[in-house]
């Protein structure tokens, strides 16, 4: 999988060299690459930010230099896509090598000043050795757009962070794990002027994404928690590939605790079934507990559960946790009645 992330604060992105996604970067399976924005500004002072029409407080992010680094992005074939897998062919600059720290000079071929005179993108596409993931007669070829117009389904997608975008969860995960090529552009200030959302979307596939219903400085942080749920779901990036089945939210529920040696601590023991052997009972005794922990803590993943996952001793479980089970849903008891909430009527 390729992934570039634009930002402001390459630094920022410093982490991605270490533990389990490094190792995926230098082992060829994750081509990530950090770019500056402001190796795609012009002027003397590489000004990446403007006041805002309308007024307001804080500034807002110029769209021109997102224009420049996006497009040179659409335009840069990474090497050893799963199509074309040119080896020791590849352009230096495109190469991950266990030394590669994050880049602050990526910008791919022309430094900013030419990329600005010259034609843009078509050129560096002849210019590459390397041929893209989607192949040459896929390609829709327009006169007078500057960059190669793909058919939406193989374009990039291009992940905008932003408090205002939908949630990023475990699903989604799963979903970009799939993806060839995924783009992160993170924001800083009050954002990125609307334009470059709307301009972006004849290129990429254009996804604003929250971590959650909190407010952060920039999309930094959330391009590192967003790459390490995405890249550990690529194949070969977990060594044992189980790890991905047993923990919380594979299954939409939380997942169960766990106990090492010793098995009395600190005068407290551990659950007596997980010494038996039985690893039928074990399974039970921890299905059980991803239930209460579930129903304790996100209640709202209990009832998005579907009743069709759940076996007879889970609906046993659910009920002493205050669940009823109908054929379509799981709700939450009315003890008095004994009828579920939605068919209790309201009185007004
Ligand atoms: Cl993705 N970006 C920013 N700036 N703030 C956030 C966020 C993202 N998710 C939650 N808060």
């Amino acid at each position: 999988m390729r992934i570039d992330v634009v930002s402001i604060f390459p630094e920022y992105l410093a982490a991605l060299d270490l533990s389990l996604i490094g190792k995926a970067r230098q082992d060829g399976l994750l081509q990530l690459k950090v770019h500056d924005l402001r190796d795609f500004t012009t002027d003397r002072h590489r000004t990446v930010d403007d006041t805002p029409y309308g007024g307001g407080a804080g500034m807002v992010m110029k769209p021109e230099p997102w224009a420049q680094a996006l497009e040179s992005l659409v335009a840069t074939p990474a090497v050893g896509t799963p199509a074309v897998d040119q080896g020791n062919a590849s352009p230096v600059v495109d190469q991950v090598s266990a030394s590669e720290r994050v880049e602050t000079q990526t910008a791919p071929t022309t430094p900013a000043v030419d990329r600005a005179s010259a034609s843009p993108v078509s050129d560096k596409v002849s210019d590459s050795p390397v041929v893209d993931q989607v192949s040459a007669s896929e390609r829709v070829e327009t006169q007078t757009a500057p960059t190669r117009v793909q058919p939406a389904a193989a374009r990039p997608i291009l992940i905008v962070p932003s408090p205002a975008g939908e949630v990023f969860n475990q699903a989604l995960a799963y979903e970009l794990a799939t993806e060839d090529h995924l783009v992160f552009a993170c924001g800083r200030y009050e954002g990125i002027d609307e334009r470059v959302l709307e301009w972006a979307a004849e290129h990429f596939r254009v996804r604003p994404v929250s971590l959650g219903d909190y407010v952060l400085n920039g999309g930094e942080v959330a391009v590192l928690a967003m790459v390490e749920a995405v890249g550990r779901l690529v194949p070969g990036v977990v060594g044992n590939p189980e790890s991905l089945v047993e923990e919380s939210h594979s299954d939409g529920l939380l997942e169960y605790p766990v106990y090492t040696k010793p098995s009395d601590w600190r005068g407290r023991g551990i659950p007596e079934v997980l010494l038996s052997g039985n690893h039928a009972k074990i399974a039970r005794h921890r299905r059980d507990e991803q239930l209460r922990r579930t129903a304790e803590r996100r209640p709202d993943l209990i009832l998005a559960l579907d009743p069709e996952t759940l076996d007879k001793a889970d609906r046993a479980t659910l009920g002493t946790l205050g669940y009823a089970i109908t054929p379509t849903q799981v709700l939450p008891a009315t003890p008095k009645s004994g009828v579920a909430a939605e068919a209790t009527p309201h009185t007004p």
